[in-house]
């Protein structure tokens, strides 16, 4: 199947966390520690300041043979090159990023419940988020949904495309996590503000293989 088949762990170098004179070096620990994917999220940043990251974060993740993903802007994701977007519920059409990127882009989605989820696929998204599980401070005041409907949304959306668990995952809540059925997991925070990111991934991705 896709450049996703492989990617259990979906790395976000989210700038909340990162101070941008770490930038490359986040994102190769997070690559470095087993991440299958990268994406670029920087919320309330100027465009120009994404679009500098972006160009600067797109060679490392080609060279490390991982996709690279820019967070809510198409424009950014085709001038760079980069492996493809992520939009959220409201970003507009997906086949919005479909006309604007070259064939074969990755297009992803954020769900926030089954039916949103479901929607994505009939919609031609390569992936979703499905999410927040729990309570996060990095998506602060969106309502938690919980693990029940996890196995439900793996077993029929996640057989057809991946299904990336996320929000408030943490590597002390993982376990309940994947008893609840899921399969691949987003973690910002938690591998983010660890002390040794490269070893919080790692720790992640043996436990998800
Ligand atoms: N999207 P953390 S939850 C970026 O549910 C994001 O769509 C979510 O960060 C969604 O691992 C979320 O720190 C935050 O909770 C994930």
């Amino acid at each position: 199947m896709s450049l996703l088949q492989d990617a259990l762990f979906y790395g976000i170098v989210d700038m909340g966390y990162v101070a941008p004179e770490q930038i490359e070096e986040a994102t190769k620990q997070l690559l470095a520690g087993g991440a299958g994917i990268i994406q670029l999220r920087a919320k309330g940043q100027a465009k120009e300041q994404i679009q500098e990251w972006a160009q600067a974060l797109q060679p490392i993740c080609r060279e490390a043979e991982r996709p690279f993903i820019v967070n809510d802007h198409i424009d950014i994701a085709a001038e760079v090159d980069a492996d493809g977007v992520h939009l959220g519920q409201d970003d507009g059409p997906l086949a919005t990023a479909r006309d604007l990127l070259p064939t074969g882009k990755l297009v992803g989605r954020s769900t926030h419940s089954p039916a949103q989820a479901l929607a994505a696929l009939e919609e031609g998204a390569d992936y979703i988020g499905f999410g927040p599980l729990f309570p996060t401070p990095t998506k602060a005041g969106r309502p938690s949904i919980g693990l029940e409907d996890v196995a439900a949304v793996q077993a029929s959306v996640g057989t057809q495309i991946p299904v990336f668990c996320i929000g408030g995952i943490k590597r002390s809540n993982l376990e309940e996590v994947l008893a609840a059925g899921a399969r691949r997991v987003v973690i910002v925070s938690d591998v983010l503000s660890a002390p040794n990111r490269e070893e919080a991934v790692r720790e992640v991705t043996s436990r998800l293989t």
